[in-house]
């Protein structure tokens, strides 16, 4: 391995729906962490993977900066400092949408207190209005940071190689990878499963119920010569009167579900897939410390 190789974690930070998990996603050419067009779609962070022969940056896509005191909001403001406390290098996302000059401020005070090298992004400049842009780029002065304009979704403003030979030049030198250079994220098969059927429910279903909905996959089981891969999961929710819009009409809505999830998890296993879903009332797991452990939301200490 080269001498100047670098390698790092690179935490990936800025208020919710910024579009920081498809930025993520573009970088490493996979799907890591779920999209939706709603916000606090996030909720643990992922790690996605990107090596190539000079470095591997290690992209922690958190949940979005927002404030609470208690449940799952708490665990979401906990998530995202701690992404900034256990990053080498931070990437702040901004855009001119969706919030004013004061949270982006609050958010670059923010960033520039934890003492390590950082960066803008200013993302969805195809939605952006110039004359936002540039207002937004007049408050990044004071930082004296590096700004890099760009969408996910439009290739006229596809800054990805500048990002990346930005992000290579900032990671603190390593004798090697820090991680299998062949694998795309560090989550577990199981996990990167519910989260694909999470985020079928946030595209299809309405308005609040997406927020108050948890997944968990019961049982996984491999793929046998006689058999495909089976995987049974339970969509739970807070409330009984949320099942039925989950099922549907004549169970139309899970069966979408279910088949759209299915479809993305056969591609990423490259074989076929049998999946199962339930729905499960579990009134309080939103607030309820021991459901939220149960379903992966580590919390450190009760609120
Ligand atoms: N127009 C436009 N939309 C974008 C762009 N990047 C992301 N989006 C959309 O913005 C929405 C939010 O994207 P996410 O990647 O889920 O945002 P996030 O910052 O990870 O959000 P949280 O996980 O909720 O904090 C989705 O509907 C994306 O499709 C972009 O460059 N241009
Ligand atoms: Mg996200």
């Amino acid at each position: 391995m080269e001498n100047n190789f670098k390698a790092g974690f690179v935490g990936v930070v800025g208020i919710p729906n910024m579009g920081k998990s498809s930025l993520v996603n573009q970088l490493i050419g996979e799907k890591v962490g779920i999209v939706s067009d709603k916000p606090q779609t996030t909720r643990k962070s992922v790690v996605g993977i990107f090596s190539n022969h000079e470095m591997q940056a290690l992209f922690v896509d958190a949940p979005g900066f927002i404030k609470a005191d208690k449940g799952l909001n708490k665990f979401l403001q906990d998530e995202a400092g701690s992404v900034t406390d256990k990053s080498d290098v931070l990437m702040l996302l901004l855009t001119t949408e969706g919030h004013n000059t004061k949270t982006a401020q609050r958010a670059l005070e923010e960033v520039s207190k934890k003492n390590k090298p950082w960066f803008v992004v200013i993302n969805k400049m195809d939605t952006n209005q110039t004359h936002r842009v540039l207002i937004l780029e007049e408050l990044i002065k004071k930082y004296n940071v590096p700004v890099i304009r760009h969408s996910t979704k439009d290739p006229m403003f596809d800054q990805s190689a500048e990002i990346l030979a930005h992000i290579k030049s900032i990671l603190p030198k390593s004798p090697g990878p820090l991680y299998d250079t062949e694998s795309f994220t560090t989550s577990l098969t199981r996990d990167w499963v519910s989260e694909v059927i999470r985020e079928k429910c946030f595209e299809l279903l309405h308005q609040e119920i997406p927020f108050n909905v948890a997944v968990q996959v019961q049982k996984y089981q491999e793929s046998t010569p006689n058999s495909c891969v089976k995987i049974y999961s339970d969509i739970i929710v807070t409330k009984k009167n949320h099942c039925p819009m989950i099922i549907g009409k004549k169970g139309q809505m899970i069966k979408e579900i279910g088949m759209k999830a299915r479809k993305e998890i056969e591609d990423l296993l490259g074989e076929k897939v049998y999946l199962e879903l339930f729905t499960k009332v579990k009134p309080s797991w939103l607030s309820d410390n021991r459901m939220l452990k149960e379903l992966g939301y580590v919390v450190e200490k009760d609120s």
